[in-house]
């Protein structure tokens, strides 16, 4: 595969590459880097862009010059090996005082702590220019249906959004809210568990239109759902603002494996969707957004192995990418995809202007038998596909 260059848009979070292997049963594997040192190792591999919590740039409880010493730090960093910070988010969920999350905390003082810290971080997102702000509500949730009252959960999650969309437009900010859905973990139950959920929430907002979707591919299929559909109605929905690109196997923990490392298949079409989009609408919705991986070095790597399954997730991305082209271009591909009707979906069920009434009465001589009959050749088109992966 070719090397990565700035113009493939990979970008990568701080915390990835710099997690140490702290997880709930042990204690760090690996060294902690400074966020520059990431930061300059990263753009070595090709990276374009970065982004980062908060508190991966100053600890929790910094005092002000401490923050802005940092910040300056990193900006000079990543302005000399000419990285873009894409992407900024806070962190409410490693304080413990965010145990009972941030937005949707049951005690109102934490809630309005909470607020102020994301307000905060989204100037901070402001003043790096980054784009988009994403917002990981991780802590908001349950374990247990009885200790939260779900109205107020939305109500207050709903004023909370507003709120820092609002403050976004009344400074004047370029940048958008990206919602991250999950399921579960580290909460037994995280509000707006899928896509699905998030759309609709998005929908009940005032600021709706400045807030989107982050979707990540293990989150979706923790809740054993199709990721590459989310990412498709998140674009039909014009809300597909951000990803978070890696690897899960199955209803388990959030691996965050390297990208390509969990369900190689679905990644294939993952990359198909992003790089060749719809295959009806060639002037339909696409992303061009950053190719943003989220992922976790395995706590069995040395600093060595964490460079590797850095570029692990960009050279399978492009290998992707590659056989994804070649899939489209394929005219075996292309008879396959008109013999399963692929193309005729987008064709509108009514004809233009047609009266429902009229529509009830007709008697066109559709024989439910007979198209019954049809034949769709699915398996040959995925067959084509599975040859182009791994033939
Ligand atoms: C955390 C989480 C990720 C989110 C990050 C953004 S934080 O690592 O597991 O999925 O994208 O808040
Ligand atoms: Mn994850
Ligand atoms: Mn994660
Ligand atoms: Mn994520």
């Amino acid at each position: 595969t070719r090397q990565p260059t700035t113009d493939d848009k990979f970008s990568f979070g701080l915390w990835t590459v710099g997690w140490t292997g702290t997880d709930p049963f042990g204690l760090p594997t690996r060294p902690t880097l400074a966020p520059w040192e990431y930061t300059e190792r990263l753009a070595e591999l090709g990276v374009w862009g970065i982004t980062f919590h908060d508190n991966d740039v100053f600890p929790f409880d910094a005092d002000d010059a401490t923050k802005e010493r940092n910040l300056a730090r990193l900006k000079a960093a990543t302005d000399r090996c000419g990285l873009t910070v894409e992407m900024v988010t806070t962190n409410t969920f490693t304080h413990p005082v965010f145990k009972d999350g941030g937005l949707t905390a049951n005690d109102r003082s934490i809630r309005r702590f909470g607020l102020r810290k994301i307000l905060r971080a989204v100037d901070l997102a402001a003043q790096v220019g980054a784009t988009t702000f994403v917002m990981w509500g991780g802590r908001e949730g349950s374990e247990y249906d009885g200790s939260k009252d779900i109205f107020a959960a939305f109500e207050r999650y709903k004023e909370g959004l507003d709120t820092v969309a609002g403050y976004i437009k009344s400074q004047g900010y370029d940048l958008r809210i990206a919602l991250e859905p999950k399921p579960n973990e580290p909460r037994g139950d995280i509000f707006l568990p899928t896509v699905g959920h998030a759309l609709a929430l998005i929908a009940e907002l005032e600021h709706g239109d400045i807030v989107g979707l982050n979707p990540e591919t293990g989150h979706e299929q923790m809740a054993n759902l199709n990721y590459t559909h989310a990412l498709g109605q998140a674009l039909w929905s014009g809300k597909l603002f951000h990803i978070d690109l890696n690897g899960q196997r199955g209803l388990k923990y959030d691996q965050d494996l390297v990208f390509g490392h969990g369900d190689l298949v679905s990644a294939f079409f993952t990359v198909d969707l992003l790089e060749n989009g719809f295959p009806s609408y060639p002037d339909g919705p696409r992303y061009t957004g950053p190719r943003h991986f989220d992922y976790k070095p395995a706590r069995t790597e040395h600093l060595t192995g964490v460079w590797e399954s850095a570029k692990a997730c960009m050279a399978t991305y492009l290998m992707l990418a590659d056989k994804a082209r070649a899939f489209r271009a394929d005219s075996r591909v292309q008879e396959a995809m008109a013999y399963s009707g692929v193309l005729d979906l987008a064709q509108p069920t009514l004809e233009d202007g047609e009266s429902i009434e009229a529509f009830l009465h007709i008697d066109d001589g559709f024989d439910p038998d007979k198209a019954a009959e049809r034949d769709f050749g699915f398996v040959r088109l995925q067959q084509l596909a599975l040859e182009h992966l791994i033939g």
